[in-house]
């Protein structure tokens, strides 16, 4: 996707971000202190987690507010306002846990009437505030959830309808600041029910919802959520579903929506003002939602929104149980709405079939409201898809944390798993809008730096050929734990030839998803001649050494356009080795080093960032031997390339990785 010119600071100038917290939503908890996914802690390690990233301090510090009840009257009967407002009084102590427990996915306590009111009351305040222009955006850190809050039933952690409520306040209550067209975004996992009936027939407000449905057996559990229910009345068409058939859905999936229904209808509404109903229980890692977005994928999602509404955006929170992923996911997201400047990658993965199926039923279903869901989505894209989901069979259980055994393991090598999903080198543009990037042409440049031969300098595992090869023809050789994808250019190397270099070899990183517990080879390119390290160079061209650049950085990328490309290589002045411009953000090698020249043909290493390098000197990063299956490999390319025996191979690694820095 876009790519800047990197980071000026000149370049990026500060929005305006309204953020509001307040502890006293904290106060609604289970009555007896049982664990509850929906936990007081939610929104503490949220902001905890903005503190300690300076955000608060970049912000527009917002007062939670009670909301008033003929505001909550907008979208709730009388009824439910009494039993809320009075629920968490002495009156009520006898009666409240038998109230909760009628009520399907419910806890109510002393706390519960304030929190309650200061979440919808503070929905209303962020949401007044864009409105009014007195700041961009807004973020707001509530608690308890909204989204499927019904107009007479407090349910699924919600008493009141928090964005509905604002919504409804900027609509009906303050026709001066002129928003008249509400998009409502509804990325929480679960269906948004309760906004999607108290806006049914009101075509003032367009309800997308995208979640998971797998038709009608995920909570809330019923054919509301179907792409079937469009709106009725002047509402028909404004009322949109994306149901998931199976869980596991990622970036890809949720780009391809995005990309494929959200931004073009969003584009044809044309709102005011955009409210996200932002619950983060879609985010890889969740306990209940089984699903797989990333920070960056929020980040994209939320990126894309901000073209619409003159950039009039708010984010309430929702759902969201894994303190590690909302916190991460809501940094993401704050961090998008404060910085003028575009985010770099993008999902490679491919969507699932299911999603495309969904995607097509859903454009067919609202065609005739939103004509630019008319066209049918080539085949050549619909083509491209994840191999299907494992099925994971939904937890019965209703309120205590559900959790996919697949779901624990997530936070500790979230950056790992995330290879797991991600194909590296789709061509897809899911991930892009086609108005930005229609200039952007990938075969253009892939025809040009196919005309580029570069010496790639291996000095990992890829010393071996058969490893290398992988990723240029795609397989899998033993001990890799996965297949590569390889190149577009499926051509072998056109010459082969080893060096030594007088540079340092060491090992770090704990664990590789392509290899399993243990470090990988890293080059510390700074001249010492003392160490020596055995390079083997291979001559590709610079359109491969690209698609290589890719599958070694495991950061989800739509390769629209190069991550080096000739004018990268072109600054090349001095001989001496130096870091060469690379747009990548993460991954383990995503430093390219240019390390001189051979039969004048430019050579090409990549290795950890120069910073990295200073992390793992100082001990900030620890060093880590091997993975024994990646030490095999390296072996293996010495022996098999005649640098060394066997017993010299080992020796060598077995040095790099005990040698301290
Ligand atoms: C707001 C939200 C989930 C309710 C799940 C009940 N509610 N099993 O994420
Ligand atoms: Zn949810």
């Amino acid at each position: 996707m876009e790519v800047g010119d990197g980071v000026d600071s000149e370049s990026k100038s500060q929005r305006r971000v309204g953020l509001l917290y307040d502890e006293r939503m904290c106060k609604h908890s289970t009555p007896d202190g049982e664990p509850h996914p929906e936990n007081p802690d939610r929104i503490k390690v949220i902001w905890n987690k903005l503190q300690a990233a300076s955000i608060p301090q970049r912000c527009v510090l917002l007062d939670a507010k009670e909301a008033e009840d003929k505001h909550i009257l907008a979208v709730h009967s009388q009824n439910h306002v009494n039993l809320i407002k009075n629920i968490s009084s002495k009156q009520f102590d006898s009666r409240r846990n038998r109230i909760a427990s009628k009520l399907n996915s419910i806890y109510l306590n002393e706390g519960s009437s304030e929190a309650a009111y200061l979440a919808a009351g503070s929905a209303i305040e962020v949401t007044e505030r864009v409105a009014k222009g007195e700041v961009d955006s807004a973020v707001a850190i509530i608690r308890p959830p909204g989204h499927h809050a019904e107009e007479d039933e407090a349910m699924g952690f919600c008493l009141f309808n928090n964005v509905a409520i604002a919504a409804s306040y900027l609509l009906n209550e303050k026709p001066e600041l002129l928003i008249k067209k509400i998009l409502i975004v509804d990325w929480d996992v679960h269906h948004g029910n309760a906004t999607q009936k108290m806006f049914w027939k009101d075509p003032r407000v367009l309800f997308f919802s995208v979640h998971r449905h797998e038709f009608g057996t995920f909570y809330p559990a019923t054919d509301d959520g179907f792409y079937t229910m469009i709106g009725e009345g002047p509402g028909s068409g404004y009322n949109i579903n994306v149901p998931w058939e199976n869980s596991q859905c990622g970036d890809a999936d949720y780009f391809a929506v995005w990309e494929h229904i959200l931004l073009p209808v969003t584009k044809e509404f044309n709102p005011d003002l955009i409210i996200v109903s932002a619950g983060f229980d879609a985010a890889i890692g969740d306990p209940l939602g089984g699903c797989r977005i990333t920070p960056h994928g929020y980040s994209v999602m939320l990126k894309k929104l901000m073209n619409f509404a003159d950039g009039k955006i708010v984010l309430a929170l929702e759902g969201g149980y894994n303190f590690e992923s909302i916190a991460k996911s809501m940094l993401a997201c704050v961090e998008v709405l404060l910085e003028d400047k575009p985010i770099l990658g993008s999902s490679v993965a491919y969507p699932f079939e299911s999603t495309w199926r969904v995607i097509q039923a859903v454009r067919k279903k609202l065609s005739a409201y939103w004509p630019s869901l008319a066209d049918e989505l080539p085949e050549e894209l619909t083509n491209r898809k994840a191999p299907p989901a494992v099925y994971v069979p939904n937890s019965s259980s209703d309120s205590e944390a559900e959790e996919d055994d697949e779901s624990q393991k997530v936070s500790e090598h979230l950056e790992e798993v995330l290879q797991d999903i991600i194909e590296p080198l789709s061509k897809l543009k899911v991930a892009e809008s086609n108005q930005d990037h229609a200039a952007c042409n990938s075969n253009t440049w892939r025809s040009e730096l196919s005309k580029v031969d570069i010496w790639y300098a291996a000095f990992g595992s890829n010393l071996w050929l058969k490893r290398l090869l992988c990723y240029i023809e795609g397989g899998q050789v033993d001990g890799l734990q996965k297949p590569c994808v390889g190149s577009v250019d499926k051509t072998s190397p056109k010459e082969i030839m080893w060096k030594t270099f007088p540079y340092r070899l060491f090992f770090g990183r704990e664990f590789s998803l392509s290899w399993g517990p243990g470090g990988v080879a890293f080059l510390d390119p700074e001249s010492n001649s003392q160490d020596k390290t055995y390079i083997c160079l291979y001559r590709i061209t610079l359109e491969q050494f690209n698609d290589l650049l890719v599958q070694e950085n495991h950061e989800g990328y739509v390769m629209s356009s190069p991550l080096f490309d000739l004018t990268a290589l072109n600054s090349v002045t001095v001989e001496e080795p130096h870091s060469l411009q690379v747009r990548l953000e993460k991954g383990w090698y995503r430093n390219v080093v240019y390390l001189g020249k051979e039969h004048d043909i430019p050579i090409l290493t990549m290795t950890c960032t120069p910073s990295e390098i200073e992390g793992f000197k100082s001990g900030e990063h620890a060093l880590c031997a091997p993975a024994i299956n990646y030490a095999n490999m390296i072996v293996r390319g010495l022996v098999e390339g005649k640098q060394l025996s066997q017993e010299e191979a080992m020796a060598y690694i077995q040095e790099a990785s005990t040698k301290g820095l």
